[in-house]
This record gives C-alpha cells, structure tokens and sequence, in this order.
C-alpha cells in the first residue's frame, strides 16, 4: 500500500508510520508530509531516513503545490491511501491565537481533498483524523457518530470543521472519506505540552505539575497503538461517508492521572500545583465505540500497564524531551505567556 501520511513528524503521526512499516515492511511506502511547526520532530523517523519505502516532504497541507508534490508517492507512482493527521492540536494554544487552527485545522483539509481530486482520482481511502472534542462536553452517557457536533473551544470548533468538510467531499465527490473521533491519546513522542509528557516530565524534575481547576475533569484516555491499529482496521474495513469513534473505554479524572505518574516516578504528591482553571474547560468527554466494536476491531491495550511503560518511556528517553524543553525557544516564550495569565 502505498501511504501519504501528514503531520507525520507529531505525536500520532509518528507512531502511526512507525506502525506501518512494522507490521508491513517493505510492502508499505509512505509519505510524509509534515511543516515542522513547533510540534513537528523530523528527527521522530530518523530510523527511515534514506530508506526507498519513505520519502519526507516538508511542506503545509494548506498549500495546493507542496500537497501535489506528495501526492506523486515515493517513487512518482501515486498513492492509495490518505491519512490526515497535520494539524495545530493544543486547546490552551487555541485560545491565545485561533488563526492558525482555522488556517490548518479547516483550509488545510479543504486543500488536501481538492488537491485529491486532481492528483489521485484513483484514491482508495482518505481518513480525516478528527476528535472526541468536536461533539463537546458530556455530563452522563457517551456519544455516539450520530450525536450532533457541538464545539466549545476554538481548537475543537477548527476540527469540526475540517471533519465535515472531509465529510461534503464524500457526499459531494463521492471521494472515499472515512472520519474518525479518536478520545485522548497517550505514548511515546508526545508534546510535553500535553497533560501526561507535561506532568511526567515536570516531575522528573521536581517542578510543580499545575493542574487545572478542581482537578476533577475527566478525559478517556486511549493508548497510541490502539489508536493506531485501528486507524489500519478502517483503512480496510470501514465504509465510505461513514465516522468512527475510537475511545480507549478508560475514563478518569485528571487528578487521578496525576496521582498515578507520580507515584510511577516515585515523587510526592506536593508537587501538585492547582492553578486556575483553563477558560470554556470541557468537563467530560465520553464516546461510544459499539460501532467499531461491531465492525470487528478489538483492542488490546491495558491501560495501567500501557500508562506505566508511556512514563517509563519518558524516564528513559530524557534527551528527547529536554531538547525541547530546555532548548526551545518557542517553548519556553509558551509558558512565560501561559502562566502570566494564570
Ligand atoms: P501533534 O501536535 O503532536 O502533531 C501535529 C503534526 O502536524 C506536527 O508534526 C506538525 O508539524 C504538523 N503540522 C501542523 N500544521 C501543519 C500543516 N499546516 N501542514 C503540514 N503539517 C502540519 O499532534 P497529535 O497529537 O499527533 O495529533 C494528530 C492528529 O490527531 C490531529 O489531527 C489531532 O487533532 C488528532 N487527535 C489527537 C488526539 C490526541 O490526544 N493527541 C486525540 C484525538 C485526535
Ligand atoms: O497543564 C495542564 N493541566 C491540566 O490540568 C494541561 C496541559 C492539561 N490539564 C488538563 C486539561 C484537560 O482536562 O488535562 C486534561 C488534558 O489536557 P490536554 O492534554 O491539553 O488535552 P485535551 O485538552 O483534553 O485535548 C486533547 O485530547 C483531544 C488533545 O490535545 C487534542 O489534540 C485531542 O483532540
């Protein structure tokens, strides 16, 4: 099969080309094409650099020449499938400066669907990778695909709109799009802007772990893996026009998180810091995943033990993570700007 996987230098991405060629080899040839925002790590693939299965292109999916540009494949044949997974992701990021997450979130995948049109009418399957978030907060139950999107945040609002718009080139094209709502995602290669890389490695180094509100806000945490092995089951096995939800059925609250990653690194619960509360904070999120459940997949994850070897990765990987706290400059001019608010 022949990928194009964008924002494939982030978090998710990365794990997903990763676990690609792990499980296909040298049958699989991907693409990636990735901006290098601050959230993009070339150096994540570096074991595939120079490989003739995979080729890099540095390029926006909101600009119509770079994404032609990928879609000539690896070797100027094409490819067979999307995966779009490019797109500016921190909440508390959104609410300091929404432009660009429209500019990507929204206009970049109109840009990708229409530069499909043009460059790969043969197209077997194009998966927008959307969000729990853009159904909005849940007091009781779960959603389901059918649940109407109600956004509460510019970040899950900018989603939203890309979901329905990878959705309209289905209904309008009939282009072969697959939307997926994928809960909180957690492993190895994540942002340390993000509760679990944030908190975990705060700790390591004795800095306070600033928990938003009460602390009692509740996310479903889905490991990356899962996360990734079913992205590759709908690839196969779901059908065009449709969404998928992909929870990781572990709801907690986020202090008990917090409690758990402090006792894996073996530091006292002082380190927890409450701090004001983030603005529009969504309570809970909670999916409903019978429809993927029915089709077929299965998971296979443990979440304590999946939330141990995520920190023990942390714990081993140092240098990767430092260099980006300790040697970012973008990083840093984040957090003067986030806690002078706070
Ligand atoms: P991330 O922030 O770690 O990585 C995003 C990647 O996209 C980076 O490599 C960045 O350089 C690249 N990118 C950003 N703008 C781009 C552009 N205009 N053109 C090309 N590349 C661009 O994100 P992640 O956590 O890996 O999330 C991946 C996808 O999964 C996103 O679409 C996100 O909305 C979705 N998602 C994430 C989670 C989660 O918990 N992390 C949960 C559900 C859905
Ligand atoms: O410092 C923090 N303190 C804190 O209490 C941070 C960074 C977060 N939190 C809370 C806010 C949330 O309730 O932890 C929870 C998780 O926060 P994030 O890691 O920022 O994730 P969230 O806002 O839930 O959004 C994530 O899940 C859905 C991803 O960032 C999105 O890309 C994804 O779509």
């Amino acid at each position: 099969m022949r990928y194009l996987v964008t924002g494939g230098a982030g978090f998710i991405g990365s794990n997903f080309i990763r676990y690609i060629f792990n499980k296909y080899g040298a049958d699989a040839q991907v693409v990636n094409l990735d901006k290098l925002t601050y959230a993009g790590i070339r150096e994540n693939l570096a074991e595939y650099e120079g490989s003739k299965n995979y080729r890099f292109v540095h390029g926006d999916i909101a600009t119509p020449e770079d994404v032609a540009e990928a879609y000539k494949g690896v070797d100027g044949s094409g490819v067979d499938v999307v995966v779009n997974f490019a797109a500016e992701t921190h909440v508390d990021r959104s609410l300091m400066e929404a432009g660009t997450f429209i500019q990507t979130d929204v206009h970049g995948v109109l840009v990708l669907l229409e530069e499909a049109r043009k460059n790969a009418p043969n197209l077997r399957r194009f998966i927008q990778i959307s969000t729990d978030e853009v159904y909005g907060s849940i007091d009781q139950g779960s959603f389901t695909e059918s649940d109407p999107l109600n956004p509460r945040n510019p970040y899950s609002a900018s989603k939203a709109g890309g979901d329905r718009m990878a959705y309209a080139y289905a209904q309008t094209y009939g282009m072969p799009v697959v939307v997926t709502r994928a809960s909180n995602n957690f492993g190895p290669y994540q942002y340390p802007e993000k509760l679990i890389p944030l908190f975990v490695t705060n700790a390591i180094d004795d800095q306070p772990l600033p928990l938003y509100g009460d602390g009692k806000n509740i996310r479903d945490w889905l490991f990356v893996d899962d996360h990734c092995a079913a992205i590759d089951f709908l690839i196969e096995n779901g059908s065009n026009s449709e969404t998928y939800n992909i929870g990781g059925g572990n709801e907690r609250e986020n202090r008990e998180i917090t409690q758990k990653i402090l006792q894996i690194v073996g530091k006292p619960d002082s380190l927890i810091k409450r701090v004001s509360d983030r603005q529009g904070h969504d309570r809970r999120y909670s999916i409903d995943t019978a429809k993927l459940n029915n089709l077929g997949f299965r998971w296979t994850t443990d979440f304590d033990d999946a939330l141990e070897r995520t920190v023990r990765w942390y714990v081993a990987n140092e240098p990767w993570w430092r260099a980006i706290k300790e040697r970012s400059a973008e990083y840093k001019a984040f957090y003067a700007k986030q806690y002078a608010n706070r």
